[in-house]
């Protein structure tokens, strides 16, 4: 008799009907009312039920033999029974805490993990570790770094808070806004996604119907499909919208665009700033052209959009991809002075906004609710590192960095924890990263994969995969909300992370401290329980848990026109009586604070600074500019199991103007070696004039292979990207300033 049946859950990308049978996922489909839906869930029966997956709890073999620190990324592993291996990974996190306390414990763990709210493996890691004592966290995404530093100096509010309750939403642009200038574009491609799911993808479909309304769209951006079908493509030269920010607001002052009325009423300290846009205080005027060979936009272009930003009712977008370069803070803090000067924070539909499109939610107007999320306890250390600091921190233990005002050093890292995230992909110079790996005594990673970190892990748990346990699904700005069936049984011997940390805490007598007595159903009926009584207050009923589960999933009314936002309008009305949370409590033009800070990497007004690696560098060469943008065919590292045995997908696509690829002998089609003084890596080129001249774009993903130092074959940019702050202020990821030779792979 078969056992076939179809249910639906959701992901990161979407939800997405799952059909099982005899134990295995046999098929996927889209859900019915995603207008839109991504295709990244469709190699997921190949990727859950792939030989890579992690089958039972294995431990190093240098690691266990002589508590050897080399050897990681080269060694072999032993598998033991969970019993061994708990009490084994139980006395180490005794010995160190015991020997240096628990500040010598790493748990930032970042990433992504998996959708769920209760089986969030972050918030799983941290509360566990809360429990024993604490540990040192970080602070801040590879996302939005620098914004989370900058942006609360500028606008007085929380990056986040911004980003996601704060904005222009979709209905709000489509009924005022009439140019909609998109610096890093609007992404179709990244909107595939968002933490914690996107059940009807509508990003797409809001632009095309921006751009079949008549609404003009300027995409400035090194690549044309950064932006949606229909836009005017301005192939900016990378890292140098500061310097066309510059110059648009030069031609706002000098041809008497710029609003002084709202600069008087709103802004605070442009009479600093003006000198160094006119050139009084520098001897350089950012005009339009002086802006032109920084930026490779022609000064003609600049002064009719500038004329244009003036005369019509304009919104500015600025992509997350902007800041995560090296001195990132400035096109942030120069987009919000240019919204300033034209004078239209506060109108609907005008001013400034940012990350539309970076994600699915962004934009969307909805009613957001409260609750659903596992209480991570408090954490008794105070010690925190910038997140994209991580090589900095193993490398130099008690060094002096900077970090938003703050002096602060290191901390002496012993044993690092890493539970739902891959850093071997995500960080920036990975064979710098492989020498800070080499420090810490103790190297413990939860996975249901091999991937590149966990094979350079002491102790590797074998977590499940979303579905292979239960689960509740909602993600902020999604009206849907989903009882995520386990539709598997787990693989192998893998476990839930809750309860291997259940089984640790349980060996460091604080089982009862982090399980409160409950099992994952309990837990579950728990935080569903609060999830009711908060959304009753919010107005929202919601079916009880037993009837959710037998639903599968409930669409709630949180979403229209009726929940669009228009920000800053009490603000632009009275500032006085509606101030921002800046010290002015004004749009911080010039920030006396940050001044104060004296960092030459981020002074006291938007700055115009050259990074090390561009297209000006003197020491350029031959060299072109690597972005290395998110994947658009799956999220991050996720799935590269099954994606990497699709024949050709490796090593990745980079893609290569016709001119650049002609000057190099290099053909469509052709495996080439990417290669600076960091690292190297092949990949397959991609000849197309969708890209900037002197600009390649090899997207983030490809699970780094071979030994640490090698060539990596399947094409991984971070061998290649910078680790470096963005700046003293926001010390976020500079992925995207990056210089590298590309060549046919001999
Ligand atoms: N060059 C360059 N580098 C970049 C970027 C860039 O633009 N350019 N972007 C950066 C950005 S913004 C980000 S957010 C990062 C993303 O980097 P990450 O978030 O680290 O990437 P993911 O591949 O999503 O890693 C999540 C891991 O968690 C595992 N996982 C999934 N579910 C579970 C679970 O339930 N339990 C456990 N224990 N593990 C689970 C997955 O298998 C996967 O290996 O990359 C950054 N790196
Ligand atoms: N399909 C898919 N979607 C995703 C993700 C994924 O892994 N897969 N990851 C998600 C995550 S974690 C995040 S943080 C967001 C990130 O969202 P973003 O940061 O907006 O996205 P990126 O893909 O890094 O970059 C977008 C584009 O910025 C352009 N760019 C790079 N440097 C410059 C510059 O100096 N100036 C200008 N004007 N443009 C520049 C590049 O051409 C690049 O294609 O995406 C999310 N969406
Ligand atoms: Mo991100």
């Amino acid at each position: 008799m078969s056992d076939r049946q179809t249910r639906t859950t959701t992901s990161h990308w979407g939800a997405f009907d799952v059909t099982t049978e005899g134990g295995r996922i046999v098929d996927v489909a889209p859900f019915a009312a995603d207008p839109d839906p991504s295709p990244i869930p469709n190699i997921l029966p190949q990727a859950v039920h792939h030989a890579n997956r992690v089958l039972r709890p294995s431990v190093r073999r240098g690691w266990l033999e002589g508590r050897r620190r080399d050897g990681r990324g080269t060694d072999d592993y032993v598998e033991l029974p969970w019993d061994e291996a708990l009490d084994l990974a139980a006395e180490e996190l005794r010995r160190v805490i015991d020997a240096h306390g628990n500040e010598a414990i790493f748990g930032g763990s970042y990433g992504w993990a998996s959708a769920g709210r209760f089986h969030h493996a972050l918030s799983q890691v941290h509360r566990f570790l809360n429990c024993i004592g604490g540990y040192v966290k970080s602070f801040g995404s590879y996302s939005t770094g620098a914004a989370q530093a900058i942006m609360p100096h500028v606008l007085g509010e929380n990056f986040l808070k911004l980003t996601y309750g704060y904005q222009n939403s979709w209905p709000t642009i489509r009924d005022h806004t009439e140019t909609l200038v998109m610096f890093g574009g609007i992404n179709p491609k990244n909107s595939q996604v968002n933490m914690g799911g996107v059940t009807r993808h509508q990003t797409r479909g809001w632009c095309e119907g921006f751009i079949a309304q008549g609404m003009k769209l300027v995409l400035v951006a090194p690549q044309r499909g950064d932006g949606p079908e229909g836009s005017d493509w301005m192939p900016v030269v990378p890292g140098t919208d500061t310097a066309l920010m510059l110059a648009l607001a030069y031609v706002l002052e000098t041809e008497g665009l710029a609003d002084h009325d709202f600069l008087a009423r709103c802004a605070s300290g442009y009479e600093r700033f003006k000198p160094y846009l006119l050139g009084e205080s520098d001897g350089v005027a950012k005009t339009p052209d002086w802006a032109a060979p920084i930026c490779g936009i022609a000064a003609d272009e600049i002064r009719a959009l500038a004329r244009r930003m003036a005369g019509t009712r304009t919104l500015i977008t600025v992509s997350w991809s902007l800041q995560r370069q090296r001195f990132g803070e400035q096109p942030y803090w120069m987009a919000a002075v240019l919204a300033a000067m034209l004078g239209q924070i506060g109108l609907p539909g005008g001013g400034v906004g940012y990350g539309y499109g970076a994600i699915g939610g962004v934009g969307v107007a909805a009613k957001r609710l409260r609750g659903l999320a596992l209480p991570q306890g408090e954490n008794p250390v105070a010690e925190v590192i910038p997140v994209a600091r991580i090589a900095d921190m193993l490398l130099n233990p008690g060094a002096p960095y900077q970090f938003n005002g703050e002096d602060r050093t290191y901390p002496d890292i012993k044993l690092v924890y890493w539970c739902g995230g891959n850093p071997f992909h995500h960080h920036q110079d990975l064979n710098r990263l492989d020498r800070a790996w080499a420090a810490p005594e103790t190297i413990i990673v939860h996975e249901p994969w091999w991937t590149p970190t966990a094979k350079r892990a002491d102790i590797v748990f074998p977590s499940t995969t979303p579905y292979e346990r239960e689960d509740i699904a909602r993600a902020n700005m999604d009206e849907y909300l989903f009882a995520m069936p386990q539709l598997i049984p787990p693989l192998g011997e893998a476990r839930n992370d809750y309860d291997i940390f259940a089984g640790l805490a349980a060996r460091l007598g604080q089982g009862e401290a982090f399980t409160e007595g409950r099992d994952v159903e309990g837990w579950l009926r728990h935080l569903y329980a609060e999830f009711v009584e908060m959304s009753r207050e919010d107005g929202i009923e919601m079916p009880d848990y037993d009837r959710l589960r037998e639903e599968n999933w409930v669409k709630l009314p949180i979403v229209g026109d009726e929940h669009a936002i228009s920000p800053f309008e009490a603000f632009r009305a009275d500032p006085a009586a509606a101030p921002l949370k800046t010290p002015s409590g004004k749009v911080e033009i010039f920030s006396e604070r940050i001044a104060g800070f004296n960092y030459e990497d981020c002074p006291g007004h938007p700055t115009w600074l050259p990074p090390e690696e561009w297209l000006g560098s003197e020491t350029r060469g031959e060299m072109l500019h690597l972005v290395s943008p998110q994947p658009g065919d799956k999220l991050h590292s996720q799935l590269e199991a099954a994606l990497q045995d699709v024949e050709g997908a490796r090593p990745e696509r980079v893609l290569i103007h016709p001119r650049d690829a002609a000057a190099r002998g290099i053909a469509d089609g052709q495996i080439v070696e990417m290669v600076n003084a960091r690292g190297a890596c092949l990949a397959r080129a991609e000849v197309s004039e969708d890209i900037r001249p002197g600009v390649v774009s090899l997207p983030t993903g490809a699970w780094l292979d071979g030994a640490p130092g090698a060539v990596s074959r399947t094409g991984n940019p971070n061998v290649l990207t910078r680790d470096i702050g963005t700046s003293r202020l926001g010390q976020g990821s500079s992925a995207h300033t990056t210089l590298v030779a590309v060549r046919p792979a001999g």
